[in-house]
């Protein structure tokens, strides 16, 4: 038995040392100072968010010369997954994702993972059984987001009312999260009630025509809206005007993100709150890319924070949001 294991011996310390080359070659790879190939999957160009959060990238990879391979997914997960493929093909430095929904990623990023590339997730997180498969997310807490809409709501309505929800993409983890986030409150108010909630795909033009199917089944009897983000909201104000009301009085609104044209409602009167999200992950994402591909172990979530702002702040503020 000894015998065995001692002729075994010089076999298994070929095996460590081809280990220890594959390291160091990969080491090699992702020394600093050379320049990184980068594969981001974009989901689409739904929102002014997203749009924001592209230029971001775009920006942020030609300010540092990485070399940035772009893929718009049309809001589709397939292409996504398409997508990576391809990056991981191109043997790309690491993978920057943009996940349209929560489930389904597990395969693919198995697959990156044997390959040896790593996956910053940003703005949206994934549902996995091994957290080790992504490297770590850069994201805000959209919890907390859809609990600071649910608590300006209620101070504003004293607790009382009727509201309309317009949810983002289903599926996605702010539509999921947003919606948590804002029943979480409303529990301890049972004199605010969610009478309609459908998806507006978080786009304006669905945001407008969901609006209008719930004011034709409700009309009055709405007090709120509320809007997992500005683009549905700001489609929901066109709906609300069609119809003769006034939108930020006669129906109140308040929704998440925080783009330009969320201050400009806010200021014209039509829009009462907005709740941040920041868009700029440009920056965050490649210094968590550099940092990894240095060797270096990131926190599995970078939470972005971000902040409330109503239609009494808007005049002062709407100078310095930078997107
Ligand atoms: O709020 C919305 C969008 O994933 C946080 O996606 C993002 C959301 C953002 O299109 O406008």
């Amino acid at each position: 038995m000894l015998g065995a294991t001692r002729s075994l011996l010089p076999g298994m310390i070929g095996v460590w040392l081809a280990c220890i080359a594959t390291f160091a070659q990969d080491a090699i790879k992702t020394q600093p100072g050379k320049t990184l190939t980068v594969g981001f999957s974009q989901i689409g160009a739904e929102s002014a968010w997203r749009t924001a959060e592209t230029e971001s990238m775009r920006s942020e990879a030609a300010k540092r010369g990485v070399n940035l391979k772009f893929s718009d997914a049309q809001q589709k997960q397939e292409n996504q997954i398409k997508a990576i493929r391809a990056f991981i093909a191109q043997k790309v430095d690491a993978i920057i994702l943009a996940p349209v929904v929560e489930t389904g990623w597990e395969p693919v990023l198995r697959e990156a993972r044997k390959a040896g590339i790593p996956v910053v997730l940003v703005d949206r997180g994934v549902k996995v059984s091994d957290e080790s498969l992504y490297a770590t997310l850069i994201a805000s807490d959209f919890v907390e987001e859809g609990r600071l809409a649910a608590r300006w709501l209620a101070e504003k309505l004293s607790g009382q009312g009727n509201i309309v929800e317009l949810q983002g993409t289903p599926g996605s983890a702010p539509a999921l999260d947003r919606k948590k986030g804002f029943e979480e409150v409303l529990a301890e108010h049972p004199g605010l009630k969610i009478i309609k909630s459908q998806s507006g795909d978080f786009t304006r033009a669905k945001g407008k025509e969901v609006m209008e199917a719930f004011l034709k089944a409700e009309g009055k009897n709405i007090q709120a809206v509320y809007a997992h983000n500005d683009d549905m909201a700001l489609g929901a104000i066109q709906a609300i005007e069609a119809a003769g009301l006034a939108p930020g009085k006669d129906i109140l609104l308040v929704s998440i993100d925080g783009v330009r044209a969320a201050f400009e409602a806010m200021i014209a009167g039509k829009l009462n709150c907005t709740v941040e999200c920041n868009p700029l992950l440009g920056p965050p994402a490649f210094d968590a890319v550099e940092k990894i591909v240095a060797g270096q172990t990131l926190p599995k979530w970078i939470k972005v924070t971000d902040q409330v702002f109503d239609q009494s702040v808007a005049p002062d503020v709407i100078e310095s949001r930078k997107y």
